[in-house]
């Protein structure tokens, strides 16, 4: 970065802290990861100079011959990732691709049903602070309290509700949510109240895209995502289609146009609906993280993403802490410390003075406002990118029961922050 050194030192320094600090510290949160320096070259490359509404071979620009390329080459790897017809790589972010959903598929004032955002779920999905619960008539669902499902959404409890509120659009997908999906039982709700059925895997895209988890493609009508969690892209959104295109529309277009039909929708809506000109320079650096996720190797490292999640759940449950739902099945879980005089917010930053960084999470049924909350969610996709085995993370989660057990007390966070460093040390991230 010499060209930024001289030309703007300040921008320079704070790019170089930021890199000590992600070099220097144990990433936590569960919806981070890092990219790999090839990512990086394309999303800092000439591309950022280039606009091209419209989609490829159709743009409203000329001079697009390349980044065109770059775009199929982006949809092509995505479509194969997923298995899926239809990719729109163009949304800046997860946001903005389900505001395209809700664009495409919806009228102000339509009623959706999504999982309530202080039990795992989404802002986008019907929060009153989002434009989705502003806009739209949101209803919710919820994860048990206790009993066998303790912590698990009931899909008995799903369909009631959907027949009682009979929404146009069903979400699925969350934010803090440990347990996989049932699709096909979403999929008979939605089809038995006449629901649009989209998945949001934002979370969880690389474990799915790697067959570790449900498969939502063959039962949701659309899917969204993010691309840089578990699928270890850059920053930026996605839209698919499921398998099945056929059931909203399916008595007003012909069979073989139903694809062609939803497609166009979400295209439009994406462009011009809620954007402008696409981020070519990252849809490039998409492309490249979803050439990295075809290979073997992600499909290993997403095992171990899993692997370390549980061996992690394990060994704060052998402490005594809880988890909800018990464990986890994905690469996250939620701790809930309300019996142990701490807060969320007391929590992160016990921990980030020992270099450990966390966020802090409602738990379902919270007492505490979700800017103090009762619990941490962690996740283990970025340090399972630096290398950190099972063995690793057990060590950890020792370190961090020893901070969480005094939160306040100075010294024992500066011991473990030496440790942290120690153990940094032994996996660079980008120093070589
Ligand atoms: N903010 C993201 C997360 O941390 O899960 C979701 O959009």
């Amino acid at each position: 970065m010499s060209a930024l050194h001289q030309h703007d030192p300040e921008i320079a320094a704070c790019i170089a802290r930021e890199l000590e600090r992600q070099e220097d510290g144990l990433e936590l949160i569960a919806s981070e990861n890092f990219v790999s320096p090839a990512v990086m070259e394309a999303a800092g490359s000439v591309l950022t100079n280039k606009y091209a509404e419209g989609l490829p071979g159709k743009r409203y620009y000329g001079g697009c011959v390349h980044v065109d390329d770059a775009e199929n080459l982006a949809r092509s790897r995505a479509r194969a990732l997923f298995g899926c017809d239809w990719v729109n790589v163009q949304p800046h972010s997860g946001a903005s691709a389900n505001l395209a959903i809700y664009l495409a598929f919806l009228k102000p004032g339509d009623t959706l049903l999504g999982l309530n955002l202080s039990h795992g779920g989404h802002l986008t999905h019907g929060s009153p602070v989002n434009f989705s619960g502003l806009l739209y008539k949101a209803e919710f669902y919820g994860v048990e309290a206790d009993g066998p499902l303790e912590g698990r959404i009931d899909m008995d409890k799903v369909r009631d509700q959907a027949r009682a509120v009979k929404p146009k659009l069903i979400s699925i997908g969350a934010s803090a949510y440990s347990r996989d999906f049932d699709y096909a039982a979403f999929r008979a709700i939605a089809d038995e109240v006449g629901a649009f059925l989209w998945m949001d895997m934002a979370h969880t895209a690389g474990l799915i895209a790697t067959k570790l988890l449900n498969d939502p493609m063959p039962h949701c009508h659309v899917v969204s995502t993010t691309t840089h969690k578990t699928l270890r892209g850059t920053r930026g959104g996605m839209l698919l289609l499921g398998k099945d295109y056929e059931n909203p529309f399916g008595k007003t277009a012909p069979k073989s146009g139903r694809l062609k039909m939803m497609s166009e929708l979400l295209d439009s809506a994406v462009f011009p609906g809620v954007q402008g000109g696409p981020l070519m320079h990252i849809i490039a650096a998409k492309a490249v993280a979803f050439g990295e996720a075809l290979r073997p190797e992600f499909s290993t490292y997403c095992k171990s993403v899993i692997a370390n999640a549980s061996a992690m759940a394990a060994a704060f449950s052998s402490l005594g802490y809880r988890i909800v739902s018990g464990g986890t099945d994905n690469h996250l879980m939620l701790l809930d410390l309300s019996s142990r005089n701490i807060t969320g917010k007391a929590a992160e930053e016990a921990l980030s003075r020992a270099h450990i960084t966390v966020n802090k999470n409602m738990v379902p049924f919270d007492r505490n406002s979700p800017l103090v909350t009762s619990g941490i969610r962690l996740g283990t996709p970025a340090m399972t990118s630096r290398g950190f085995t099972q063995e690793d993370f057990r060590r950890v989660v020792g370190m961090m029961d020893r901070v969480l057990c005094v939160p306040t007390d100075e010294t024992v966070a500066a011991q473990v922050k030496g440790e942290v460093l120690a153990l940094c040390r032994e996996r660079p991230l980008y120093r070589s």
